[in-house]
């Protein structure tokens, strides 16, 4: 049996076996090793085909060749443009205080035009952090084809594992090999993500030092709004150390949060909906053929609902539950079920014992007793508190339920008593290293289906009619994190990474990445370039007020929602269901290129 382990390859040893280099030698697992020693046995003997074939599917192959679209400015020679100088969107004083190098740069723009003149060889690093999004891969293909470009002998290092990598110094070279291999693909495999938060010097130090090593100019992390708040922190600390080595980020996240006036959308939201509005849709297929279940569908985003909002306007469920309005109109968990109960009511004195709810995974954040306790229970569970030290140390689940009871204010302590024990353990659980409460690990959609059927019974008993209600719980998030991109997410990226290249290439630091203008054709799109501290403002997090990237939530006077809002009512009782079907990647442009409801609504592309 062949001993594959990384390193046991030297580029002889695998000239003679007639092998290419996968990208993950680097870090064989051991049960990859059946899978290389097939491709070495295929490999020898001549038969690579046969072995590509078993492992990639002929959508895969195919796929593999699509060339994304981009900016017609970002084809030949490319010349940068400036803008005004920024502010930050809130707490001026403050932000400019904290970041004195990287505050109030200018916006900059890439137009068609320079000299194309060829320049100095450089080498750049790229981290993938955080969850994943459909689109990650072309980011780096779009920053590897970018820096090419720029000179053929640029080089591009991945940092292995996310954030975590720089610190550890785990990278491996993305050649045009490795790169190859992932060109159009969803995940984050070429070099994996990590949730690692990088907030000490010594952290910031480590990274400097293997950026020294390898003569790395400039490092991109690909993340969200968490991830470019550090990556704007590393920025401002490497300036102040006096160090050349730039920073720039790439607004990803499913979660469509990290979005402001420069930045219209986050990758990864539009393959993500999409593959949500399948599943749904063939669930509503479903359920109006037996016409028996109720479903409830959890949908990932965090806090924010605007992937809950891009499937209703998509599929046109029976109910819909957007949490920042449920925090807006102030409303109760009990006002929530009561709501439910209604349709659900309704729809059964037509007949139509079956309907489909959609709820956002951050909502029981949004509903204000909740928010309150969760409040409370993130300054208690802070790491480093004594509170949180002391509710590790208890050892049963009711002794921890005991210790979180008797340390609440008298209302929370109340709230947190009234919910069911599996749901309140869950609001215990650890928080991800940014301080926020894992959200996709609490059963909202249990929680209420659990609720309605006592509120029911609870009809029943004072002499309402019976309904029949059975129900069915989903939740979809990691299904749709790693799909291969939809073209616009494939297009988007690649334009995000080619545009990073050239941030890099002009010296930048501190800025993010950006392309507008999205609901245009992609020759139209605008590259450019925006301060991290253009966007941010101060929030409390583990505690206390930190300079953050402003959250987008979703805005009741905005046009996606007023589009949801205006048809609800009639969702509610008819079904009206829309059933999307699968992502396509080739055929009509007005199928295969258009991107989400919200941002052609944003963008005034609905009249
Ligand atoms: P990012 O903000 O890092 O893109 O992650 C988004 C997300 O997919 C959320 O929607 C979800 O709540 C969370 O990640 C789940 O995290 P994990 O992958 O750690 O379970």
């Amino acid at each position: 049996m062949f001993e594959i382990q990384a390193g046991k390859f030297t580029n002889t040893f695998c000239e003679s076996w007639n092998i290419k280099r996968l990208s993950n030698f680097k870090y064989l697992r051991p049960e990859n090793e059946q899978f290389h020693f097939l491709y070495l046995y295929f490999a020898k003997n001549n038969n690579r085909q046969f072995f590509e074939d078993m492992i990639k599917s002929a959508l895969q192959t195919e796929r593999a060749k699509y060339a994304p679209k981009m900016p017609k400015a970002l084809h030949g020679n490319v010349k940068i443009v400036y803008g005004s100088n920024t502010e930050s969107v809130a707490d001026q004083e403050e932000i400019k205080k904290i970041f004195p190098h990287t505050y109030g740069l200018p916006l900059v723009t890439f137009a068609e035009g320079g000299d194309g003149e060829i320049l100095p060889v450089m080498n750049v690093g790229v981290i993938l952090s955080g969850g994943q999004a459909p689109g990650g891969h072309n980011v780096i293909s779009g920053l590897f084809d970018g820096l090419k470009k720029l000179n053929s002998e640029n080089k591009l290092f991945g940092f292995l594992g996310g954030p975590g990598g720089l610190v550890s110094h785990q990278y491996v070279e993305l050649t045009a090999a490795i790169v190859e291999e992932y060109r159009n693909t969803g995940g984050f495999d070429i070099i994996g993500s990590g949730r690692e938060k990088l907030e000490s010097t010594d952290q910031f130090d480590k990274g400097l030092d293997v950026c020294r090593n390898l003569n790395i100019k400039a490092v991109i992390v690909i993340g969200g709004d968490d991830s470019n708040t550090n990556a704007c922190i590393i920025a401002e600390y490497y300036l102040h150390k006096g160090s050349d080595i730039q920073v720039i980020g790439c607004p990803k996240t499913i979660d469509g949060d990290l979005k402001n006036e420069m930045i219209e959308t986050s990758f990864g939201f539009d393959t993500a909906c999409k593959v949500y509005c399948e599943l749904i849709g063939n669930i509503m297929r479903d359920a109006n053929s037996a016409k028996k279940y109720w479903h409830f569908i959890k949908l990932m985003g965090r806090s924010a609902s605007h992937i809950g909002l891009e499937c209703a306007l998509q599929t046109q469920p029976n109910v819909c539950l957007i949490s920042e309005e449920i925090a807006e109109n102030e409303q109760t968990l009990q006002q929530i079920v009561d709501d439910l109960v209604n349709v659900i009511s309704n729809r059964a004195a037509k007949g139509e014992n079956f309907g489909v709810a959609l709820i956002p995974e951050g909502l029981i954040e949004f509903i204000p007793e909740m928010k309150v306790l969760i409040s409370e229970l993130n300054d208690l569970l802070a790491e480093g508190h004594a509170t949180a030290d002391a509710f590790n140390a208890q050892v049963t689940d009711d002794e921890k339920r005991d210790y979180v009871i008797q340390h609440l204010a008298d209302e929370s302590s109340r709230v947190f008593r009234s919910l069911p024990k599996g749901i309140a353990k869950q609001l215990t659980l650890d928080r991800d290293p940014h301080g926020n409460v894992q959200v996709s690990r609490i059963e909202t959609e249990r929680l209420l289906i659990e609720m309605v059927e006592k509120r029911l019974s609870v009809l029943k008993r004072q002499g309402e009619a019976k309904v029949k209600f059975s129900a069915q719980n989903h939740f979809f998030g990691y299904e749709g994190r790693c799909a291969a991109p939809s073209n616009f997410d494939a297009d988007y990226c690649y334009s995000l990474g080619r545009t990073a290249a050239l941030l890099v290439a002009n010296g930048k630091t501190g800025y993010m990445a950006s392309v507008r203008n999205t609901t245009a054709p992609s020759d139209q799109w605008i590259a450019a370039g925006v301060p991290f501290t253009m966007m941010m403002n101060m929030e409390k997090r583990h505690g206390s007020l930190k300079p953050v990237i402003q959250k987008a939530l979703v805005r009741l006077d905005d046009a996606p929602f007023k589009a949801f809002a205006a048809k609800r009512n009639d969702w509610a009782i008819q079904t009206a269901y829309v059933y999307p079907g699968p992502i396509q990647y080739w055929g009509p442009s007005s199928v295969c290129d258009a991107t989400t409801k919200t941002l052609q609504l944003e963008q005034g592309k609905y009249a």
